[in-house]
């Protein structure tokens, strides 16, 4: 469909024209995590930096990883280690494309680039995890505000695409750029070693503070009306309330809690892979479970990860073991190594389509943070 034939059939009127009530199909749309998959945005890792090694950053970063952020923020991320991530991301992208899924990838942007704004200083990180920034709700594409500094000019990377897909017919909102002053952060908030750090999280308290709101979009796990969110390092209670405000009252936003020391991002914590198959992070108990099995719903606990301890993970938990994509309910991209999580998806009768993306994990994230679908058929349904 060319542009003009799109806005032809938008309600926009020329002149004359009469006014149509023929909905603009949209190039984006998703509604769930496990519908067929059609498109999706994989991220780059092309010109990753290391953030500067804020307050916020320091929160969510275990002790030995300190120095290397401490040495490298600012920095790109090691040459040798990115070359490896880059193959593993080209191969994850062929493997896509044959199963019959277009894949389009961000703008090369240079995050190297220093800005300052009345509030701040900073230099960026990268367009890797597309999942962290954008939320696709139906045929709309959300810019989520983000909480670090080093992430808020990351949209741009983005841009290309999503001005493509708003000229084809997609919905496009930006989320309130947060200010991002010393307000939003608590300087004081302990480290990731601090003994008492789940008693800080269990009290609700976090390093982001709720001066204004900031989220992003990987807080949110999508299950057609209903989204479960979590009050995580980067998402606070003012943001999960923006969203709620702005979707309405066609969905429902569920605001879950774990037994978790350090969240950030809900997609390896609590995993919906079909209609009413939830996997549940058994290390992360989920204070909210029966609601899930009230609606009649499966709960897995999936198994432990088996990545070495020696692979260096910047960002993350070993977790990133059930941070697959599902392409569909019968089909499953997921780790080659982690094989106890391949053996639980072959046992639940999905066929795991398995390679190894080890190197790219270290930036933060597995096969979901990496991805973000921007079509998948089916319908917006309600499943709680
Ligand atoms: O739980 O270790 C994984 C997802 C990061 N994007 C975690 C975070």
């Amino acid at each position: 469909r060319s542009h003009v034939a799109c806005l032809s059939s938008s309600k926009i009127t020329l002149g004359r024209e009469k006014q149509t009530e023929t909905p603009l199909r949209s190039p984006v749309w998703s509604c769930n995590e496990w519908d067929p998959l059609e498109e999706i945005i994989v991220g780059r890792v092309e010109g990753a930096h290391v953030p500067p090694f804020t307050e916020e950053v320091q929160a969510i970063t275990v002790k030995r990883n300190w120095d290397f952020f401490k040495y490298r923020g600012g920095q790109p991320y090691p040459a040798a280690h990115l070359a490896k991530a880059a193959a593993e991301i080209e191969t994850f992208c062929n493997i896509l494309e044959q199963e019959g899924v277009t894949v389009r990838r961000p703008a090369i942007v240079d995050h190297s680039i220093e800005y300052k704004t009345p509030d701040f200083r900073s230099t960026g990180m990268h367009a890797a995890m597309p999942r962290d920034i954008l939320l696709v709700i139906g045929d709309e594409i959300i810019e989520a505000p983000m909480a670090w500094r080093s992430r808020f000019f990351e949209y741009r990377a983005y841009r290309p695409l999503i001005k493509e897909y708003f000229q084809k017919g997609a919905r496009w909102t930006t989320a309130p750029k947060p200010q991002m002053s010393d307000e939003l952060y608590d300087k004081n908030y302990p480290d990731e070693n601090d003994p008492n750090r789940h008693k800080i999280t269990d009290q609700a308290k976090f390093v982001t503070t709720e001066f204004e709101p900031c989220f992003d979009a990987a807080d949110f796990m999508r299950a057609g009306r209903d989204i479960f969110a979590q009050r995580s390092q980067v998402t606070n209670y003012s943001g999960i309330e923006w969203l709620k405000r702005h979707l309405g009252d066609k969905y429902n936003i569920h605001c879950l809690s774990f037994e978790n020391g350090n969240p950030m991002h809900i997609d390896a914590t609590l995993f919906i892979i079909a209609p009413g198959v939830v996997l549940s992070n058994p290390e992360r108990t989920c204070h909210q479970i029966d609601m899930f099995k009230k609606a009649g719903w499966t709960v897995v606990y999936p198994p432990y990860p088996v990545i070495p301890d020696s692979h260096p993970l910047w960002m993350s938990s070993k977790w990133l073991s059930m941070n697959v994509l599902m392409l569909d309910t019968k089909r499953v991209i997921c780790d080659v190594d982690e094989i106890p999580t391949v053996k639980m998806f072959e046992k639940l009768g999905i066929k795991p389509i398995t390679l190894s993306i080890r190197h790219a994990n270290s930036l933060g994230g597995g096969f979901h943070c990496w991805t973000t679908d921007i079509r998948r058929r089916g319908k917006m349904e309600s499943y709680l």
